[in-house]
């Protein structure tokens, strides 16, 4: 799936802006034809969640409607081009019309989905209007509204609310740009890019999905950038580049080169995509994480797309200020916890030279027999929708396919392999992982290639008692890698902590308790051999349910607060990681 891009053969214009939004606790909404355009809206900002920005709707998640009027840019033509309409994520599910026609509905947040609107849409007056809701059920995915007994999991989400089955605040609504696209007709669909490296040669694999399917054509591609001007043509779908004295990437010098690919037929160009690449490898050897051939180890956190009044709503200067800060500290690497970010953050990656472990929406899975089938049929559209959307990104060098399953029922290993079954066959590239608190107990270690552990002994075991938790977390990491043999990242470990809360000696809550722990924790991985890196829960505090354990419905986990301002443990992440 190319995102969607302006250049003398394709257009592209943002619908973002203030929408009309009119919520439908009712459901009203269909037998009122508002899906034809309705009055009595309120001014809604999109991109954003809807929650933060009323008064009155903070914890609501039903259904909701949005809508937008455009008119077609001068010289866009529906009789020669495609057009298309893309939302870039709506949570968490849409039911989409133009001009009264219904266009189709999605399910799932976090990730695109397009429709489209060739025959639909008018030069004048066009109304766009989406249904959305985010309600939480046992049968979506992330699930939430979980029964509590040891069939799902053992905490009961009734005590949260909202009542999700994962530690964040189920923002809902148009929370990505929608664009309005056109491209030629049998434009180029989709490019596979896959990279290698034989000496000081970087060999680049290009293959062209969907390309003028309806017509014979020729395509010539461009590889440009670091003194390289490489061409090559071919009728074929597939060709492979070589680039003498490659620049390669790595989060040192994160080099990308410009791949251009232009379709033409008897001679002339029709269509053409750009796509900054970045040549490098990936791969596991023994206890080793290797990039370009040599051993990495990663150091960061795990985030949340988290800011207040947008809520989880695309925020481009937070993403800017969030590299800034994670670059300050020393990271070079970070887990989109606990769902796919924006298409932005990932560009920015590949530029800045962020190693990311790309995680699907399947948080809080459960292996009760009821809804299975449809929580595995999701996940398994996630990761198909995932992978096609974030392949070639040189940052990516990872997929994560769950966080924190509960998954001691034997029905959860039969899940695992069949999703990593289908993320090896969509990406024979990258390893596979998933994030566990199981520890050792976690049976679908067996399909991954790295294993992921989140860890918090020293805040909920052995709280107050930060040796203790180091030992244990030492004692466990044994554990684990006797058993698997696989290499370990640490992907979550910290403690809440209130900022300007201090207390000598630590104590839990404490800034000098949360850097502390920190420490400890980091001088424990770093004596294991097969540890290959260290993901700080959080980067920054984040809103979640309300609980008793989550102050002001806040997790505090950040080394920075949610407006962007670091706690004591930043400044110490900052000596142990930048020394
Ligand atoms: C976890 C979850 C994360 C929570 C965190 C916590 O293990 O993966 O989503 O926010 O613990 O702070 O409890």
């Amino acid at each position: 799936m190319l995102y969607p891009q302006s250049n003398p053969f394709r257009q592209c214009v943002d619908l973002s802006g203030i929408w009309d939004l009119r919520f439908d606790p009712e459901g009203d909404g269909i037998k009122s034809n508002w899906f034809a355009g309705f009055t009595g809206g309120r001014p809604a900002a999109v991109p954003a969640s809807w929650n933060d920005q009323f008064e009155d709707r903070r914890d609501y998640l039903g259904n909701t409607w949005y809508q937008t009027r455009f008119d077609l840019p001068w010289g866009w033509d529906a009789s020669r081009q495609q057009l298309r309409v893309r939302f870039n994520s709506v949570n968490y599910f849409a039911e989409v019309w133009l001009n009264g026609a219904r266009l189709g509905q999605h399910e799932g947040g976090h990730l695109p989905f397009e429709f489209d609107v060739t025959s639909h849409v008018r030069r004048e007056g066009n109304v766009l209007v989406a249904r959305v809701e985010g309600e939480l059920a046992p049968d979506r995915v992330p699930p939430g509204n979980v029964p509590s007994d040891p069939q799902h999991m053992f905490l009961t989400q009734k005590e949260n609310n909202p009542p999700s089955s994962f530690d964040f605040f189920p923002f809902c609504g148009i929370q990505r740009p929608v664009l309005l696209y056109a491209t030629p007709r049998d434009a180029l669909g989709d490019l596979t890019v896959i990279t290698d490296i034989a000496g000081t040669t970087g060999r680049v694999r290009v293959s062209v999905g969907d390309a003028g399917a309806s017509v014979p054509h020729t395509a010539r591609f461009a590889l440009r950038g670091h003194g390289a001007n490489i061409l090559a043509e071919t009728t074929a779908d597939e060709v492979e580049m070589r680039v003498p004295d490659a620049a390669l990437w790595s989060p040192e010098a994160p080099n990308l080169y410009d791949l251009t690919i232009e379709l033409t037929r008897d001679g002339a160009p029709y269509d053409r995509y750009t796509l900054s690449i970045g040549i490098r490898t990936i791969a596991i050897e023994g206890d080793a994480l290797l990039l370009n051939g040599k051993p990495i180890y990663l150091k960061g956190f795990g985030r949340h797309e988290d800011f207040p009044i947008v809520g989880r709503g695309l925020a481009p200067a937070v993403i800017v200020k969030d590299y800034a800060l994670m670059k300050w500290v020393g990271a070079n690497s970070f887990r989109t916890t606990h769902y796919p970010y924006s298409e932005q953050m990932m560009d920015l990656a590949d530029r800045l030279g962020f190693l990311i472990i790309d995680e699907t929406p399947a948080v809080g899975l459960f292996f009760a027999a009821e809804g299975l089938a449809r929580r595995l049929e999701l996940c398994r559209q996630y990761t198909r929708d995932l992978i096609a959307r974030d392949k070639n990104h040189p940052s990516v060098i990872a997929w994560s396919i769950a966080n924190e399953p509960h998954s001691w029922l034997p029905s959860a290993k039969p899940f695992f392999k069949n999703l990593s079954d289908l993320c090896r066959a969509l990406d024979p590239t990258r390893p596979i992982t998933l994030a566990t608190y199981l520890g050792a107990a976690e049976e679908s270690f067996e399909f991954c290639d790295l294993m992921c552990l989140n860890r918090y002994a020293g805040w909920y075991s052995q709280s107050g008692k930060i040796e203790e938790g180091a030992a244990c977390l030492a004692a466990e990491l044994d554990a684990l890698y006797q058993k698997f043999r696989k290499p370990v990242i640490l992907t979550e470990f910290g403690a809440d902590t209130i900022a300007g809360f201090h207390a000598q000696p630590p104590e839990m809550f404490a800034e000098e308790y949360q850097a502390e722990m920190l420490t400890a924790y980091i001088n424990v991985l770093r004596s294991k051999s097969f540890v290959v890196g260290e993901h700080v829960w959080n980067l920054c505090d984040f809103k979640t349910s309300q609980a008793v354990q989550r102050m002001g419905g806040m997790n505090l986990k950040g080394v920075f607060t949610r407006d962007r301002r670091p706690k004591l443990a930043a400044h110490r992440l900052r000596e142990l990681w930048r020394s």
